[in-house]
């Protein structure tokens, strides 16, 4: 009994799926990214009322189910609600935006105290690194404490450019990881 090409290449077993939830400030990029990974093209945005959903696979064999929900300040108390179940959160930066970094810091740290937070892995994705004076990726993890969440979480930062794609994909697989890892430990 051959498992056959795909199995033999594939790490995951048919069908492995994972449900990501993706965060972040209003503006930061996060529609953007999730239409990047899954049609691989920029689309026209608007500020997200309410969530999107979409299926994207960062790699042969495993599918990721991705909720994009609204960041303005009015619908963040609704983060809260989406966590049951997930698996991944996908945390979003705008990496030029120094006068909001307080409250990135703020709202991140939320998201940690939040139950259903408990192991998710998190992959932090610094976006919008094609334009000048983004913050590079040691001035994001001293100025949000990530090594503060390192014993809690398992987490990756990627600087991405959405518009383009470039770093997306690195990013992806690393949360393939992550995940893999995860479930790997407390199995
Ligand atoms: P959100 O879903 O987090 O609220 P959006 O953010 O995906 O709606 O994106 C907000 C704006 O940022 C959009 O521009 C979008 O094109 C832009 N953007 C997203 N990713 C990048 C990136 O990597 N680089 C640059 N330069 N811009 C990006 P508009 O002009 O439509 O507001
Ligand atoms: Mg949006």
């Amino acid at each position: 009994m051959g498992l056959g090409l795909q199995g033999m290449f594939n790490p995951f077993a048919k069908d492995d799926h994972a449900r990501i939830l993706m965060l972040g400030l209003d503006g930061v990029g996060k529609t953007t990214i999730l239409y990047r990974s899954k049609l691989n093209e920029t689309i026209d945005t608007e500020p997200t009322n309410g969530f999107k959903i979409e299926t994207i696979n960062p790699c042969p064999g495993m599918s990721f189910t991705v909720w994009d929900i609204g960041g303005q300040k009015k619908h963040r108390y609704l983060w809260h609600y989406y966590h049951p179940g997930m698996e991944g959160l996908i945390f979003v930066i705008d990496s030029t935006d120094r006068e909001r970094i307080d409250e990135v810091r703020e709202e991140f740290d939320n998201i940690l105290t939040f139950p259903y937070m408990v192991n998710v892995p998190i992959l932090i994705i610094a976006n919008k690194r094609d334009l000048p004076n983004a913050m590079d990726r040691w001035e994001l993890i001293d100025k949000l404490g990530i090594n503060n969440i390192s014993t809690q979480h398992k987490w990756y930062l990627q600087s991405v450019c959405a518009r383009t794609g470039e770093g997306l994909d690195e990013g992806m697989l690393e949360m393939v990881n992550l995940i893999k890892q995860n479930s790997k430990e407390n199995k």
